[in-house]
């Protein structure tokens, strides 16, 4: 049985169970507690370490360590529903608008948040490295995030997903990323109806929910 070590309150391993909810891949979850600090003690880090959720451990004990390694393994594996595209150019887009969601929307959430949370006053970054605070970067990381919104707004005008012909894990990667926004208290409001439009669209796949 495929194993997801997951974290219900963290945005990175929701993407991976969207993804295995929408592939209709049955797996085993263990909860991996990340206020507690359980990803970077020694029992964790020998699973994964990177000392970060998502991780995947994969029926011959192998563990996948990330997002990236998640879906190229499962998208191989398991090639219905296609989400990564099937030509080579709705691969291009998809991978292109993926990375978007994940630079310019989850990355500057967590900008912001990394850098401004007395929690994680060591812990600017994820990994096994800690990195202080830069307080600087927090506003930065908010700006970067309306940025973000201006951006899915403009490319889903006349657009019902983000890349190509139709749902991929570009939708998937946005999606968390506009949700993880309200950790640092910021959502798409009027300015932003077809990001609006398409979220509540969104909101109809059950895998959402997850
Ligand atoms: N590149 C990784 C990033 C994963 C990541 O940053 N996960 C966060 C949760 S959203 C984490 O494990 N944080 C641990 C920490 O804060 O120390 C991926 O997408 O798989």
């Amino acid at each position: 049985m495929l194993t997801l070590y997951d974290c219900a309150t963290a945005p990175s391993p929701r993407r991976a169970r969207i993804l295995l909810a929408e592939k209709g891949v049955a797996h085993a979850t263990v909860a991996v507690d990340l206020r507690a600090g359980d990803q970077l003690g020694e029992a964790y880090r020998a699973i994964n370490p990177q000392c970060t959720v998502p991780a995947l451990r994969l029926d011959d004990g192998q563990v996948l360590g990330d997002n990236a390694a998640i879906a190229a393994w499962l998208e191989a594996q398991f090639p219905d529903p296609p989400l990564l595209g099937t030509t080579p150019l709705a691969k291009a887009e998809i991978a292109s608008w993926n990375w978007r969601a994940e630079f310019e929307g989850l990355l500057a959430v967590a900008e912001a948040l990394r850098n401004s949370a007395p929690a994680l006053k060591e812990r600017a970054l994820t990994g096994p490295v800690g990195y202080p605070q830069i307080p600087e970067l927090a506003a930065r990381g908010l700006a970067r995030v309306q940025q973000f919104f201006e951006l899915l707004n403009a490319r889903l005008a006349g657009r019902e997903t983000l890349a190509a012909d139709g749902f991929s894990i570009a939708d998937i990667t946005a999606v968390v990323a506009v949700d993880f926004a309200r950790a640092v208290r910021l959502k798409p409001g009027e300015a932003h109806p077809h990001l609006l439009r398409w979220r509540a669209a969104m909101a109809q796949r059950p895998s959402m929910a997850l």
